[in-house]
């Protein structure tokens, strides 16, 4: 992808155009929204040494959004990037951030593998004087001094879009009966998986003809996926009609245990096929999706790299930045109808997918 590289002093002009407008959400009001941009907020003032508190690299969003960040944080840019992989372990991504505290950098980007456990090591940053800017996932206080900002996903109302997606199509193709659904979900108290798990839950209320037959822990790996799906298909067999995947990796592995059960994955749920619902919407999954392996795809933008830099690039020059922002993303299906759906008052819109739209899908 190009890049194009806008000097920090010239910043806030760009940004006063590309000023964050509201957009109507859940959210608490005067949550900003945003799209991940492509420009990268060069640091021309001398070199910030940044740390990053990774999480691993589970699946291909974490692996893209990773290579986001290593690129845009370059010495070329202004910044010495320093980090820290957790491989999956809250305790390792605490101790990342206390050295990081120890090693005096001048931001710490912090992705959080959990919600729960932050108080103590977000307050030793704090009376260090060192910013941390969380994103992608969530850390359960939402105080606005633990940390300087949050960027990230609406992963509450990503699930509600999936909901509302399959709601949509059992109406259209005319299917009234009841309906069993299996849940395979992402790493647990991650707030990917308890937004798009909560979005679940309240569907299931919502609608009594849906049954939920069981639900598992798939890590948002493809293999954990395929392994609790194979074990899903032991106990319930062909019973199973819809597969709510909370990640594209997972959606691999359980199509694949689908495959291997001697069933098929599809969008016809009257002729026996299994719907599968992923989210994500890398590549691979876009292109399980454009096969009609998957029903619906819901987006979870992973180019963070750009946004931070021009974060960390308002912070230095004093601007105000927004506590809390979303990003906002779109939903993926081979089908033409429905091309929208209904989420409270919201219409959003569902993208047929075309060879050009996957060809420009970078991860
Ligand atoms: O959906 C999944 C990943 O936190 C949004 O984590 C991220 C999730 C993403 O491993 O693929």
């Amino acid at each position: 992808m190009k890049k194009e590289r806008i000097l920090l002093g010239a910043l806030a002009a760009a940004l006063i155009g590309a000023s964050l407008p509201a957009y109507a959400s859940g959210k608490t009001e005067g949550d900003s929204w945003t799209s991940l941009p492509n420009e990268v907020a060069v640091n021309d003032k001398g070199t910030l040494t940044v740390g990053y508190v990774m999480i691993g690299s589970e699946s291909d969003w974490r692996i893209a959004c990773n290579r986001s960040i290593q690129e845009t944080f370059t010495r070329e840019n202004g910044y010495s990037l320093l980090t820290s992989d957790a491989q999956q372990k809250a305790e390792k991504q605490i101790k990342a951030v206390r050295e990081f505290i120890n090693q005096e950098v001048d931001y710490i980007l912090l992705d959080p593998l959990v919600e729960n456990g932050w108080d103590a090591s977000l307050e030793e940053a704090r009376e260090a004087g060192i910013p941390v800017i969380v994103f992608d996932r969530e850390v359960a206080s939402k105080e606005e001094d633990d940390y300087v900002a949050w960027l990230g996903s609406d992963f509450y109302l990503e699930g509600q879009r999936a909901c509302a997606y399959l709601k949509e199509y059992l109406e259209r193709t005319g299917y009234e009966g009841e309906l069993n659904i299996v849940h395979i979900q992402g790493t647990l108290d991650s707030s990917a998986q308890i937004g798009r798990t909560r979005a679940l839950d309240d569907a299931l209320l919502e609608n009594k003809s849906w049954t939920l037959l069981d639900r598992k822990e798939g890590e948002f790996t493809t293999a954990k996926g395929k392994e609790v799906m194979v074990d899903m298909l032991e106990n319930y067999g062909d019973k199973i009609q819809v597969v709510y995947c909370e990640n594209d990796n997972e959606a691999y592995g359980a199509i694949s245990a689908i495959e291997e059960a001697g069933l098929k994955a599809g969008t016809s749920l009257k002729d026996g096929e299994i719907l599968v619902l992923s989210f994500d919407s890398t590549h691979g999954g876009l292109s399980m999706t454009k096969d009609g392996e998957i029903l619906v795809n819901t987006e979870c933008a992973p180019l963070y790299g750009p946004l931070l830099s021009q974060l960390i690039g308002r912070i230095e020059n004093g601007e105000e930045v927004s506590h809390i922002q979303y990003v906002r993303e779109e939903q993926f299906s081979s089908l033409a109808e429905p091309g929208e759906v209904t989420v409270g008052e919201e219409v959003y819109p569902v993208t047929l997918i075309t060879d050009e739209l996957l060809e420009a899908r970078s991860y």
